[in-house]
């Protein structure tokens, strides 16, 4: 059987970039129905909602949701699929983090920090959690972001429910190597 692990990734894989890999629809929010992901994945090996409310429960990042009546699940953030997770903007803190790979900072320093294949650009107030991010790009390096500046001049920024910070693009003039 596999792990509780894999199923994990392929749910990820699901909820943020791909629902057709399980033939499953998603609404204009980011929800996929409880029920026919649970049966996707049982089609595969034994799987329970007792799995799934587990893998929820006890992910390390909290990447997931159920509504209130645990009828639908999505992932918190780390769309590349347009969805609307309904945020609404935040002041954030003073300063934030980004974690990333050293072989890109000459690119950053360029065009500024861009959101690539994904919704939004990722952004901590945890600088141990920056540094974890960037060593999944090869050798870390971490910008400090000067969000409070960025808010000033209007710059909309959003906290998913797992608490990560979410902006459009963050310009070069934002951005200092730490
Ligand atoms: C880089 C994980 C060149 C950017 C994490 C990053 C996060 C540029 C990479 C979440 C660039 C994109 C997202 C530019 C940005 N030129 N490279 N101008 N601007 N980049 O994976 O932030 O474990 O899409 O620095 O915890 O690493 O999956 O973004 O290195 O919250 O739940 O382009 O994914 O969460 O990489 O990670 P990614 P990310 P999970």
């Amino acid at each position: 059987m596999q792990s509780l692990e894999s199923v994990s990734k392929l749910i990820a894989l699901v909820l943020r970039h791909k629902p057709e890999a399980l033939n499953l629809y998603m609404d204009g929010h980011g929800w996929i129905s409880t029920a026919d992901l649970i049966e996707k994945l049982n089609e595969r090996q034994p799987f329970t909602m007792e799995m799934l409310e587990e893998i929820v429960r006890t992910d390390n990042k909290q990447r997931y949701s159920f509504n209130a009546d645990q009828t639908k699940i999505r992932a918190n953030q780390g769309h590349s699929i347009p969805v609307d997770l309904e945020l609404l903007p935040l002041e954030p803190p003073t300063v934030l983090w980004h974690g990333t790979g050293e072989k890109y900072v000459e690119s950053i320093n360029q065009k500024g920090l861009l959101k690539q294949s994904r919704q939004y650009v990722h952004l901590t107030d945890n600088h141990d959690t920056a540094i974890t991010v960037g060593k999944r790009h090869g050798k870390p390096v971490v910008y400090t972001v000067d969000a409070h500046a960025m808010w000033q001049e209007g710059y909309a920024f959003y906290r998913s429910e797992n608490g990560v910070w979410l902006t459009d693009h963050v310009p070069v003039k934002f951005l200092r190597l730490s």
